[in-house]
């Protein structure tokens, strides 16, 4: 045997990369292809505009004239600019809110933009917009709806699923829609065609929704539903953009439906043992209200504030979904401008300088003592790639060290969620002069979490994986020093 084939040979032996080592067996239900992708965007903008801007009210009773809607510099270029800049992957529009007032010059209703004096077909305006800039597309149509006669009724239902036609047809030939929401204010007082009475409905059956969702599955095979109970995504149970601590991705969803009450715990922290991949969506507005009111122009999110929601949303295994209401010129407001590009820098320069490629990086397990599951895979920024310990294994532990301290501030951590979520607790230590020391903690981790740290000068810290559903498996780590 030549020297460098023996050497080859030997260290084959030693680290065992000759071998194709099994991967881990993937945990629970998984996510799908178009879930993967949501998690993935991490951010997304919602955009609260109709009849409501004008009337400055944030439900409308259904009875304002259309021709109340009347933005007279009406920019949705302006819109998708800022939310492009500012980090957005997706903009989902109300096409309707409770008012009933479309959007869209729909042809079941002459509730529309069609007798507003601009006419302009928002909905268009806004895909087009989202084209040009590269947004995904997403449709809010509420269901409540307070202007239409029918409602309560059974000819409202089959009202509801012909819009849903119309829109799928007229809008998502050049961009389909990814996600669909549905919101869970249901039933009440109301215009309703001029009988302005109060009208309830029975959450559990009377939209019969297997059959909505049947339909617009038949248009868009791979859309996403937002609503309490999914089936693609759930609420994440309150509006003030806190995911729970404990975010389980994973829920049984059987008895939930838009609408019930008494669920927000439950939807803010999953099961761990639920039956279904249904994520938590964060939606939240950058304004006191969802729609625009000029008294709120003070009372904008500071971007200290969305920096807080980005890591109690994002940094906790979510999916922000943004509020960002234009005013009645049809324009986003220079206040909420200003709070996006704020937020934005905050974020850039935090997690600007990555430490954890600069230190020497070790496990106390790889599963297989194999390349293909070693410490390397954490700092590919690879979602495909991850370390993992052997089966039976459901903890262990991850080193870092560098050369000097360094003021460590943030960590974050990834789960290869393809695999399903499997991370149940896990600790940080940092070694300082006075030893190791804990400088934070979790439970879940799921697509991806960030802890603020206690902040300390170190020059090595562990984490502590002390439980998982199934073998760990952790696809990147990062670690970034402290906000100056
Ligand atoms: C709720 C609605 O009642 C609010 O007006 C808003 O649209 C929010 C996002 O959903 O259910
Ligand atoms: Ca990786």
């Amino acid at each position: 045997m030549k020297n460098h084939t023996l050497l080859l040979a030997l260290t084959f032996i030693v680290c065992g990369c000759h071998k194709n080592v099994k991967p881990p067996e993937p945990v629970g239900p998984l996510p799908t292809k178009a879930q993967l992708e949501w998690h993935r965007m991490e951010m997304n903008a919602f955009v609260h505009f109709s009849i409501n801007t004008f009337t400055n009210k944030e439900w409308g009773y259904g009875d304002e004239s259309p021709t109340l809607f009347n933005p007279d510099s009406l920019d949705t270029d302006q819109w998708l600019k800022i939310f492009k800049e500012t980090g957005f992957k997706m903009v989902i529009l109300t096409c309707k809110h409770h008012d009933g007032f479309c959007l869209w010059p729909s042809q079941h209703t002459k509730h529309s933009v069609a007798s507003s004096p601009v006419k302009t077909d928002i909905v268009k305006a806004v895909t087009e917009s989202a084209a040009r800039y590269g947004l995904k597309f997403g449709v809010y149509l509420s269901p409540w709806d307070r202007n239409h006669p029918e409602y309560g009724r059974e000819g409202y239902v089959n009202y509801y699923r012909m819009q849903l036609r119309e829109l799928f047809a007229a809008y998502s030939e050049k961009q389909p829609v990814f996600e669909m929401w549905f919101d869970g204010a249901n039933g009440g007082d109301g215009y309703y065609g001029g009988a302005r009475e109060k009208r309830q409905i029975k959450g559990s059956t009377y939209y019969d929704w297997p059959t909505t969702l049947a339909l617009v599955k038949t248009m868009q095979p791979e859309i996403i539903f937002f609503s309490d109970a999914g089936p693609g995504v759930r609420w994440v149970g309150n509006e003030r953009g806190e995911a729970g601590e404990t975010n389980w991705n994973t829920i049984t969803a059987d008895t939930l439906f838009a609408g019930k009450g008494g669920i927000e715990k439950l939807l803010n922290f999953g099961s761990e043992d639920g039956t279904k991949w249904i994520p938590a969506e964060t939606d939240v507005s950058i304004r006191p209200g969802w729609f625009y009111h000029p008294e709120e122009d003070s009372l904008v999110k500071s971007p200290e504030r969305l920096f807080e929601i980005y890591l109690s949303s994002v940094g906790r295994g979510s999916t922000l979904l943004l509020n960002i209401p234009p005013n009645r010129h049809g324009k986003i407001h220079s206040n909420d401008i200003a709070a996006l590009q704020g937020f934005k820098k905050i974020l850039d320069e935090t997690f600007k300088n990555n430490l954890a490629p600069l230190s020497e990086m070790n496990a106390d397990q790889v599963r297989g003592n194999n390349d293909q599951y070693d410490v390397q895979n954490l700092l590919d920024s690879n979602p495909e790639t991850y370390w993992a310990t052997n089966d039976g294994v459901m903890s262990a532990t991850l080193t870092m060290e560098w050369d000097s301290p360094q003021q460590i501030g943030y960590i974050e951590l990834q789960e290869p969620i393809q695999l399903g979520q499997r991370i149940k607790v896990f600790v940080i230590e940092a070694k300082t002069n006075n030893g190791w020391e804990e400088i934070g903690n979790g439970t879940t981790i799921g697509y991806k979490r960030i802890i603020k740290t206690k902040i300390v000068s170190a020059d090595a810290i562990r984490i502590k994986i002390l439980d998982s559903k199934k073998v760990v498996a952790i696809t990147e780590v990062r670690v970034f020093p402290k906000r100056s």
